[in-house]
């Protein structure tokens, strides 16, 4: 018996694609030269797409597919899929929510712990000689009492928050709503809750209501001593804003897991001393990818099977 048509839309980890494999034919669209001509040729049979949440699903992409089904996005944010045309089509989509919350809290506050006691500095100066040559690294600040803003405090947001009480850290948040049976304090504004912390952590998704919801106001109200964490997208900061701002030393230091336009990180912010940069690291465990693309495979049989999505957000 044939397989059934699933359109790869990103390169993905072996194991995973050996999953898949058992059920579908694969068709690789990252790897097709002509990608119009397969996307014609898939018209009439596909009901499957797999991709992630950076190269998402376009509405020209489901709008070819008349038969499709499923969108299967791996990775929580499903910012790239055009939901709205994917709902407009009968179309579900479905992400990997929950099995990275562990990895990217974690990811997060070796970023703080990195930026505050300066650690990749620190290494350097070792490894330079420095340390025999110069004596002492400079005294850096630390985490422990600090208060911290969270900026969506979700699933990773309270993950997060779980581990920031480990450093007896205070913990605020800001949402769009205030959630009852939270122990933190909720700011429904975010500016005056800038304003009252060191730290501000963003790890809200990435949509048209969070494009640049960090902008210079916000850093501003952060302040020269105040900190900027962002594990969530770059879309949500104000990267030219943010980029002159610490420049000018109005706002005291930053941590990224994420930019603008990735893999490009600008120039004038891989200069900085008072950032630590990441390249997207977020999730990027073995254990915590594993179980991510098991979760699209899932998803991706269930709908196969006629059976209940496991993850649906459309
Ligand atoms: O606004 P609320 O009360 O629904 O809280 C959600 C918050 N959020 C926002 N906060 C302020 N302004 C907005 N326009 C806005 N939109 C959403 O973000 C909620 O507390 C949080 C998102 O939580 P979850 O849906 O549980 O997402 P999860 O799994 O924590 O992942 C967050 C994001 C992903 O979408 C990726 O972009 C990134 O982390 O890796």
């Amino acid at each position: 018996m044939t397989k059934p048509d699933l359109l790869q839309i990103c390169p993905y980890a072996d194991p995973i694609v050996q999953a898949l494999e058992d059920d579908f034919t694969l068709h690789r669209y990252f790897a097709a030269e002509d990608k119009p001509a397969l996307l014609q040729r898939l018209a009439p049979t596909t009901r499957f797409i797999a991709t992630d949440g950076h190269h998402g699903a376009s509405k020209a992409m489901i709008d070819a597919l008349p038969k499709l089904e499923l969108i299967a996005s791996f990775g929580v944010g499903y910012d790239a899929v055009d939901v709205t045309a994917a709902k407009a089509a009968g179309v579900s989509v479905t992400n990997t929510p929950n099995v990275l919350n562990n990895c990217v809290a974690e990811v997060t506050l070796g970023l703080m712990l990195a930026l505050c006691h300066q650690i990749p500095q620190a290494d350097r100066y070792v490894r330079q000689g420095r340390w025999a040559a110069e004596g002492n690294f400079p005294l850096t600040d630390e985490l422990t009492g600090r208060r911290v803003g969270i900026l969506g405090l979700g699933r990773i947001g309270k993950a997060i928050a779980k581990l920031l009480q480990a450093f007896q850290m205070e913990v605020v948040y800001h949402g769009r709503n205030r959630q009852e049976h939270q122990p933190y304090p909720y700011y429904a504004d975010l500016e005056a809750m800038a304003r009252d912390v060191d730290w501000l952590i963003v790890i809200a998704p990435g949509s048209a209501s969070t494009k640049g919801i960090v902008g210079r106001a916000v850093m501003t109200a952060l302040g020269p001593a105040g900190k900027l964490v962002n594990v969530a997208r770059g879309s949500l900061v104000d990267e030219a804003a943010m980029i002159a701002l610490l420049e000018a030393g109005e706002l005291g230091g930053a941590a990224l897991d994420v930019f603008a336009e990735e893999p490009q990180v600008p120039e004038r912010l891989r200069t900085l001393d008072n950032v630590v940069l990441l390249p997207h690291q977020g999730s990027a465990s073995h254990k915590t990818r594993s179980a991510m693309g098991q979760m699209v495979v899932r998803n991706l049989k269930a709908q196969l099977r006629g059976e209940p999505l496991i993850s649906p957000v459309v």
